[in-house]
């Protein structure tokens, strides 16, 4: 196999995710870091007053913070977060209340006195406990008072942080200061009571050198230099609206800004900022207008203004978080994400100004709802923003895609939490829109922002924001009052797995009927209990005989029913689509009458563009998945790409790279290979040809993204010119004089060599592993390796390269290497049936050599019997294993895993191939001249 088509499907699948980051505040959610015991509620805050001095001389801080609090119950302890690394200095609690028994009885302790401390407990990883002499009543308020000093960080940007930049100009090395406290970090800032729930107005002052600024949450009120120390400042900033610890933000910088210029515009604005160093400025020109866009945006959604008067966005050098921090009123970018050309990643950051900072999520478990919701409206935004023209990742396909393909496997997510995470996310984000689809955009947005107002400056829990969209929906008269939409998101939100409907309509009496399953892909299907997987499921249909795309409203919802029959379809000659433009995350399978009238109709030029581009790609996604799956004959699959021949949209041909590297590798071992391969070239060929070698001048990301594919997927097929460039280019390595200095040629071009190229060409590259020189970057050798192993189709290179790294143990391959190949071998038929042989042949050296690495034996074993796909290899290994038993060592159970995968694979073989087979003949007789 290709390792560019690989790591090209790998990307298309996880590109999503890589661009919509989650945030510090939800991973950890998710990951369960968060293992805070929640704090008692006896005593809670009701302000703070906050006083921080870095100091940039010795990376330290000196802090004072004072915080008011209320006895709810009666207690003898304060119970409160300090970070290990803060020293307290001092601590005192001063009454200013006096609770309900010192007043009704005659005061005990009278107000403003000092309470006598016993005892300040502090525990590595538990909150400080503060033990009071004498218990104190209900309703008492007092001041807790501390002084501390506390340490910058340096490596990283968290907690209160110190980082270096050199001037470009002079070359001096400069410093500036900033905090980032997500998800719980405020308390190695300050002590404080460090949960979400804990929202209260905070007074912040800053302590700066006189040739400084600094900046906070919110505008500066006052200045006053120091009397004690000369050289300092003090800062004094507005007091802030209620707001979570996590939120306060600090900074010191010499930085200038640039401020929007609002034009004279009546629509109140905050003051929005932007903070860059002097020589970058003016690359952020445009920034604070994208800011000022994103504002007007998004308040416009929540319908409650930005709250704060300022807004301060900064580019730090050297930043060294992966997310921006998003104090409120006070945003960190590094440099490069801010000066992108996109929007996306500011509007986000902004969504959070309102999600988070306004209204904030209780406890961590109820921010995976808040992350969802933030990714929406930053898709939104970004909509809106560019009116379509920045595509946003294709907003939602890619990312649907990818979810369809995660929780369609057996065991969806493997081990890793984080792709757990994101998909989870992933999938309430396209609930969101499926609710903005199916309860109209009007009853959407007035219910989140009903939502808005009532949580702004609280917190609220997951349930509420389905709540208000139910009340909204009642409201509204679109929605019955026995469904609510809790209900309606619950089945969604609480299963690792998508429904897939089928429908199947009788054309004689007009009827359909629609059947809700589990949708699984990957095989063997047989996850347990799945009869009990049932969906609340929004039936949005469009007819042939009356087409509208433009009516998202369901004609009913499936209530959790297996199945469910619709009258009073069209008549026979006329086509329906469930589902359009993927309103909600769920394929949808037809019979094969209704699927091959939406091939005939796509193929009709005139009429094709009436059916929108995502439900194009929708109806081509669907097909072959559902075919790959079992589901459908893949002769009506293979028929829905007919249309391609004449369409040019990026997302419509989106999911066929896709199908060319999933079913390309299903049968890559046949003969049907070969016709599928004529099949590939003929389809992309026309495209790549349109598109041409060169980008034009402000092409669209679309346009280059599908040549870009077109010509990967046409390289891999063999595609003459693609073979004869890629050779050219490396023939110019092979003639320069010290090869093993450098690579000159582009790494796209190194697969195709070798795998359609000469003996020279592939030992030339051999060569180059060999005498790779240690200066070089190790990174380089190993993708040479790479595509040395995985992409040849010719046994003899694979068997050449085995020999020499595993018989004749040549000194310059590695261990690591030796993994490596094995595992490349995996990627197509021709490697690891040579890889079968080899260790057929070469049984005894091979099980000595690696007898006693038990990691190397058990992956040879793997790569070289598991990844068949028909009857053939099915015989082949099984036949091997019975000649063998006994003698696989820690890999015996390697065997018997595999043989049950094959045995699965060859009856998809067994069940397609043939089918396949006809449909190509019959294609390649119809389409070859
Ligand atoms: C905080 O406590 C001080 C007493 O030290 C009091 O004067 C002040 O009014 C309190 N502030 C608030 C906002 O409760
Ligand atoms: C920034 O804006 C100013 C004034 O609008 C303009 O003169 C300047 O060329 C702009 N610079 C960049 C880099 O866009
Ligand atoms: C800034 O915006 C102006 C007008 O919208 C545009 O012409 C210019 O190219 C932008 N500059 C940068 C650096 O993006
Ligand atoms: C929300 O739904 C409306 C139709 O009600 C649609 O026009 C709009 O594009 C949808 N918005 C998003 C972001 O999907
Ligand atoms: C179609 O309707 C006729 C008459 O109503 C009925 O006899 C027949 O069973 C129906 N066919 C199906 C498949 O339901
Ligand atoms: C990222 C960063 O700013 N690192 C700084 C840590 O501190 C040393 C000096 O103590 C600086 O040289 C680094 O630049």
């Amino acid at each position: 196999m290709n390792l560019t088509i690989r790591s090209f499907v790998l990307l298309s699948l996880f590109l999503s995710q890589s661009l919509c980051v989650k945030r510090s505040i939800d991973l950890i959610a998710a990951h369960g870091l968060i293992s805070d015991n929640r704090l008692p509620r006896n005593v809670v805050p009701t302000f703070y007053k906050l006083e921080i001095q870095p100091i940039p001389e010795t990376r330290t801080f000196k802090g004072t913070v004072w915080i008011n609090m209320t006895w709810v119950t009666a207690t003898d302890e304060i119970v409160l977060h300090a970070d290990e690394e803060l020293e307290i200095n001092e601590v005192d609690v001063t009454q200013y209340v006096a609770d309900d028994l010192t007043t009704k009885f005659s005061s005990v302790i009278p107000p403003n006195t000092k309470l006598k401390i016993k005892d300040v407990v502090r525990l590595p990883k538990k909150p400080m406990v503060i033990k009071l002499e004498k218990k104190i009543g209900e309703g008492t308020q007092s001041e807790l008072y501390i002084t501390y000093n506390g340490k910058m960080n340096n490596e990283t940007s968290e907690g209160l942080f110190m980082h270096n930049y050199d001037d470009p100009v002079t070359g001096e090395s400069k410093w500036y200061i900033a905090s980032h406290l997500r998800p719980n970090l405020a308390r190695s800032m300050f002590p404080c009571f460090d949960e979400p729930a804990f929202k209260v107005p905070f007074l912040v002052s800053i302590a700066r050198y006189k040739n400084m600024n600094s900046l906070s949450n919110m505008p500066l009120e006052w200045s006053e230099a120091s009397e004690t120390e000369p050289k300092w400042v003090w800062d004094h900033f507005r007091q802030t609206p209620p707001m979570s610890t996590f939120t306060v933000g600090v900074v010191v910088t010499n930085f200038p800004s640039i401020t929007y210029n609002s034009g004279g515009e009546r629509e109140r604005m905050p003051i929005v900022r932007v903070f860059a160093r002097p020589d970058f400025l003016l690359s952020f020109n445009n920034t604070t207008l994208k800011v000022a866009r994103s504002l007007k945006i998004i308040q416009k959604f929540w319908g409650t203004k930005y709250p704060l008067p300022k807004l301060d966005c900064l580019a730090l050098p050297n930043y060294q978080a992966i997310r921006p921090a998003d104090n409120w009123g006070l945003i960190l970018f590094k440099e490069s994400e801010m000066a992108g050309k996109k929007t996306w990643h500011i509007s986000q950051e902004l969504v959070y100004q309102w999600l988070g900072s306004l209204a904030t999520p209780y406890w961590w478990s109820d921010a995976h709802v808040n992350n969802a919701l933030a990714r929406y409206l930053t898709a939104y935004t970004t909509q809106k923003i560019n009116d379509g023209h920045e595509t946003f990742n294709n907003w939602p396909m890619t990312m649907l895609y990818s979810i369809y393909y995660e929780f369609s496997k057996r065991y969806p997510h493997g081990k890793s939490t984080a792709i757990k995470q994101d998909s989870a996310s992933a999938k309430t984000e396209l609930i969101f829109r499926m609710l903005n689809y199916t309860l109209g955009e009007k009853t959407f947005r007035a219910g989140l922002q009903k939502f808005m107002s009532d949580r702004q400056y609280k917190t609220f829990f997951s349930d509420d924001i389905w709540s208000t969209l139910t009340t909204q929906a009642r409201n509204d008269n679109v929605l019955d009052t026995s469904i609510s939409v809790n209900e309606i998101a619950a089945s969604w939100i609480t299963k690792d797995r998508l429904p897939v409907l089928n429908v199947v309509r009788d054309y004689e009496n007009k009827t359909a009927k629609i059947e809700q399953r589990v949708y699984l892909r990957e095989r063997p299907h047989d996850v347990p209990d799945q009869d009990k997987f049932l969906w609340w499921i929004p039936l949005v249909m469009v007819r042939e005989d009356k087409l509208n795309f433009g009516n998202s409203t369901p004609m009913m919802w499936i209530k959790k029913e297996k199945e469910i029959v619709l009258n009073d379809m069209p008549v026979s000659d006329m086509f329906i689509i469930i589902n359009p433009e993927e309103i909600g995350p769920f394929p949808v399978n037809y019979d094969n009458k209704n699927w091959n009238m939406l091939a005939q109709y796509l193929m009709n030029d005139d009429v094709r563009t009436k059916v929108p581009v995502n439900t194009r790609a929708k109806l081509l996604h669907d097909a072959w998945n559902l075919a790959y799956a079992g589901d459908l004959c893949f002769g009506t699959a293979l028929n829905m790409t007919l249309f391609l021949k004449y369409e040019r949209e990026y997302l419509a041909w989106d999911p066929v790279f896709t199908m060319i590297d999933h079913i390309g590798r299903h049968i890559d071992s046949s003969e049907v290979h070969q016709k599928f391969q004529t099949y590939v070239r003929l389809l992309l060929t026309p495209l790549y040809e349109e598109l041409g070698n060169e980008p034009e001048d402000g092409e669209t990301e679309g346009r280059a993204h599908l040549r870009s594919s077109s010509k990967v997927f046409l390289c891999q097929a063999g595609y003459k010119p693609c073979i004869e460039e890629a050779q050219a280019a490396f023939k110019k390595w092979m003639q320069i004089g010290n090869p093993d200095e450098g690579n000159p040629v582009a790494n796209q071009y190194i697969c195709p060599v070798f795998k359609w190229g000469t003996k020279a060409e592939w030992e030339f590259g051999l060569q180059r592993i060999i005498n790779f020189p240690e200066s070089r970057k190790a990174n380089e050798r190993t993708y040479l390796l790479k595509t040395l192993a995985g992409c040849p189709i010719d046994s003899w290179k694979i068997e050449k390269l085995l020999n020499i790294t595993v018989l004749q143990e040549n000194r310059h391959f590695t261990d690591n290497d030796i993994y490596l190949i094995f595992s490349m071998l995996t990627g197509g038929a021709n490697g690891y049936t040579t890889l079968f042989n080899f260790l057929d042949k070469n049984w005894k050296p091979l099980k000595a050599r690696f007898e006693k690495k038990a990691h190397l034996w058990n992956s040879l074993i793997t790569s070289a019997t598991s990844v068949f796909k028909t009857q053939e290899g099915l015989d082949m290994v099984a036949q091997f294993y019975l000649e063998k038993q006994g003698e696989f060592g820690t890999a015996d159970f390697v065997v018997e895993k595999a043989l049950k995968n094959i045995k699965e694979e060859s009856k998809w073989s067994t069940d397609n191939l043939p089918v396949i087979e006809k449909w190509l003949d019959d294609y390649l007789k119809f389409n070859q001249a």
